[in-house]
C-alpha cells in the first residue's frame, strides 16, 4: 500500500517537473498549477487520500506528499519570476531610431494673453493686479457702486440671479469695492476677470466675457491723471501713433464720466468696415469716482479723489487680432487657438 503511494508521488513529481520546465507563458503556468495543486488537482487528490493509508505508513506518506506540494509551489513560483523577467527584457528591446509619439503643445488662450498684456501695461504704471469672487451679492455688484434700486442693469434681463439670492457679477468693480473696504488709500489697482450678462449670443455678445477695470485713489487725482494713464495704455497697446478721444457719458459710479474712442487701428481714421466708416473705435469707459462710492467704503470723499475705468478684453483682442466673431474664443477649436 505505502509502496504504491510512494510510486504515485514519485510519478507526479517526475511528470510535473518536466512540464514546469516547458512552460513558456502565464496561461500554461496557470493550467499546470490547476492540474496539480488546484481543488481537483492530482496532488490535492493524493493528499486527500492520505487518511486512507494504514496508520503505520501514514506519517511517512503525508510527509512526502506535503514536501512535494511545497516543492511544486516553489518551482511554479520561480518559473513565474523567470517568465516575468523575460517579458520585461522583451519590453526593453526598443528601437531608439523609431520616430517618437508627437505630443501637441498647448498654448495660452488669446483672451488670457490679451488680459495679461493689458495688466502688464498697468503694472508698469504702478497698478497692483487684484481679484475677487465671481459670485457676488447685490450690495457689492450694485449698491456700493451707487447703482440705485430699480436701475435697468439690476433687472433679471441684465443680470444672472442665483437661487440663493446672490448673483454672477456683471462687472469686476465689486472687486475694487472689496479692496477699498480692506485697504487704506492711496491705491492703484486693476481687476481682470470673468463677468456674466444674460445677453443673446451673437458675433459681438457672449453671456460670459472678460473685463479689466482699474482704479486709482489719491489726494490730488484729477481728470488729467485719467487722461495721462489711458493715453499711455492706448499707445502701448495699439501703437504710439494711436489717437484718443473722450466723449461725455454717464455711469452711476463715476462723475464726470466718459466713453473713450481710439483712432481706428485698421484705417488710421480714414474710415473702413471695422470702424463702420467712423474712423473711431470705442474701447473704454471711465470717469472720476463718485463720492457716493467713497462713502460706501468709508473713505473721506473730501480728502480723497479717484479715477476709474473699465474695458472688455474680448473686444480688444478682436480688434488687435482682427477676429470678427466673439464665439470663436469659446469654441475651443485648436485650429483657431493654435494661431495665437
Ligand atoms: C467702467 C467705467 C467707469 C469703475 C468704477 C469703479 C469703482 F469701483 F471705482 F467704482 N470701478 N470701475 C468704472 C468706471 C468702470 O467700466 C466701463
Amino acid at each position: 500500500m505505502y509502496k504504491n503511494m510512494r510510486k504515485k508521488i514519485e510519478k507526479i513529481e517526475k511528470e510535473a517537473l518536466i512540464q514546469i520546465e516547458k512552460i513558456v507563458n502565464e496561461e500554461e503556468l496557470q493550467n499546470l498549477k490547476a492540474k496539480y495543486l488546484g481543488r481537483k488537482g492530482l496532488l490535492t487528490q493524493l493528499l486527500k487520500s492520505i487518511p486512507k493509508v494504514p496508520l503505520k505508513y501514514r506519517p511517512e506518506a503525508g510527509k512526502s506528499a506535503n514536501l512535494l506540494k511545497r516543492k511544486l509551489e516553489q518551482e511554479l513560483r520561480s518559473r513565474h519570476d523567470l517568465l516575468r523577467k523575460k517579458k520585461e527584457k522583451e519590453r526593453l528591446k526598443i528601437d531608439i531610431t523609431m520616430p517618437g509619439i508627437h505630443q501637441e503643445l498647448g498654448s495660452i488662450h488669446p483672451v488670457t494673453q490679451t488680459m495679461r498684456q493689458i495688466s502688464q501695461i498697468f503694472m508698469n504704471l504702478g497698478f497692483k493686479v487684484v481679484d475677487g469672487p465671481e459670485i457676488e451679492t447685490d450690495y457689492y455688484n450694485f449698491t456700493a457702486l451707487n447703482i440705485p434700486e430699480g436701475h435697468p442693469s439690476r433687472e433679471t434681463f441684465h443680470t444672472f440671479y442665483l437661487d440663493n439670492g446672490k448673483l454672477l457679477r456683471s462687472q469686476t468693480s465689486p472687486v475694487q469695492i472689496r479692496v477699498m473696504e480692506k485697504e487704506k488709500p492711496p491705491l492703484k489697482i486693476v481687476a481682470p476677470g470673468k463677468v456674466f450678462r444674460p445677453d443673446a449670443t451673437d458675433a459681438s455678445h457672449s453671456f460670459m466675457f472678460h473685463q479689466i477695470e482699474g482704479l486709482a485713489v489719491d489726494k490730488n487725482i484729477t481728470f488729467a491723471d485719467l487722461k495721462g494713464t489711458l493715453s499711455v495704455f492706448v499707445r502701448e497697446m495699439f501703437g504710439q501713433e494711436t489717437q484718443m478721444r473722450f466723449r461725455p457719458h454717464f455711469f452711476p459710479f463715476t462723475e464726470p464720466s466718459a466713453e473713450i474712442d481710439i483712432s481706428c487701428i485698421i484705417c488710421a481714421g480714414s474710415g473702413c468696415r471695422v470702424c463702420s466708416f467712423k474712423g473711431w473705435l470705442e474701447i473704454l469707459g471711465a470717469g472720476l469716482v463718485d463720492p457716493n462710492v467713497f462713502s460706501a467704503v468709508k473713505y473721506d470723499s473730501e480728502l480723497w479723489r479717484g479715477f476709474a475705468f473699465g474695458m472688455g478684453v474680448e473686444r480688444i483682442a478682436m480688434l488687435k487680432y482682427g477676429i470678427t466673431d466673439i464665439r470663436l474664443f469659446f469654441e475651443n477649436d485648436v485650429r483657431f487657438l493654435k494661431q495665437f
